[in-house]
């Protein structure tokens, strides 16, 4: 059977950086390819510059390394979002055209599409929220992540493309800073334990959101990705839950390894997004579909997060 061929837009991002390693030890590094505004000091496999809203570049390189497979990374996240909420609309949704039309043209085979806890606003159980609840997003971050889910499944059934997509919760990683999100306290605030720094977070101590720690997040994107078609019942996006926690309770966590820490509060504009979002979501669907089981609580998590950035950070001290 032929190996697919890859393509990663955004590889230099969150998710996107930790993906290309991961996809590089799945399916080899000639059958990835990275893509991103810009090339990164080091990538394991071939790196195309794309910016994508020129699908004309996106359908060379589609053509050229004949790809079968898109995972589409590249977006503007809910705070930063808010600075301009038109061009926000406009560059997540027309770059997801941009994959869509490019995808359909050039028999993509498959497309996954990242879709956000975003999606979720006023009338939505906050406590858990269902697969199926009500989508009324305050951001133009999650306005256009609700629209292109309903885009991916309307070309599922209009032209068969065969996309597949999950709500991320937050999603901490040691591998690079995410930028522009209302989760990203939760990455920041293990950087500054681990440099031993005082924290200042721009959340509320009780702002329960819903995390996913790194692994586990690619660990489902990829088995969605894996999966038997006959078992992809939701062709909007999955709902994916991994841990929730709020600032106090990472902050105890983390205390438990560094007693001297110290976080100040100074809940700034990114409040009132986390306090649209559920505190936890319902993935059963996607443990029903395809076996979802995340591995990491917040305990486990807080020690590898602190493992892998001390690791990092003395790495840095002795290069
Ligand atoms: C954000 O905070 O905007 C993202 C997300 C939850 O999609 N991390």
């Amino acid at each position: 059977m032929a190996i697919d061929n890859i393509l990663i837009i955004g590889s230099n991002g969150q998710v996107g950086s930790a993906l290309v390693h991961y996809l590089c030890d799945i399916y080899g590094e000639n059958h990835v390819i990275a893509s991103d505004l810009r090339e990164p000091e080091q990538c394991p496999c071939r790196f195309e510059q794309l910016d994508v809203t020129d699908a004309v570049k996106l359908a060379g390189i589609v053509r050229k390394y004949k790809i079968t497979q898109i995972y589409h990374l590249a977006a503007i996240l809910s705070a930063k979002g808010e600075n301009d909420p038109l061009s926000t609309w406009d560059l997540n949704t027309q770059t997801y055209f941009n994959i869509l039309e490019v995808s359909r043209a050039h028999h993509v085979k498959k497309i996954f599409f990242p879709s956000s806890i975003a999606v979720f606003g006023e009338h939505v159980n906050r406590e858990k929220a269902d697969q199926w609840s009500y989508l009324m997003p305050t951001t133009a971050y999650g306005l256009s992540k609700a629209a292109s889910e309903n885009w991916s499944n309307y070309y599922h059934i209009r032209y068969g493309l065969d996309i597949r997509s999950l709500r991320y919760p937050g999603i901490i990683s040691y591998q690079s800073m995410p930028g522009g999100g209302t989760t990203d306290y939760a990455v920041d605030i293990y950087h500054k334990a681990v440099l031993n720094e005082a924290f200042t977070c721009f959340l509320r101590e009780d702002s329960t959101l819903p995390m996913i720690y790194i692994d586990d997040a690619l660990r489902a994107t990829v088995n969605l990705m894996e999966a038997p078609e006959k078992q992809i019942s939701i062709r909007t996006s999955y709902n994916l839950s991994g841990v929730s926690f709020s600032p106090e309770e990472i902050t105890a966590e983390i205390l438990k390894i560094y007693p001297d820490f110290s976080v100040s509060y100074q809940p700034d504009f990114r409040q009132k997004i986390a306090d649209s979002w559920p505190k936890s979501i319902d993935d059963a669907m996607a443990r029903l579909d395809w076996g979802w089981n995340p591995e990491y609580d917040l305990t486990k998590m807080t020690k590898t997060m602190i493992e892998h950035l001390n690791e990092k950070y003395q790495l840095h001290a002795h290069a």
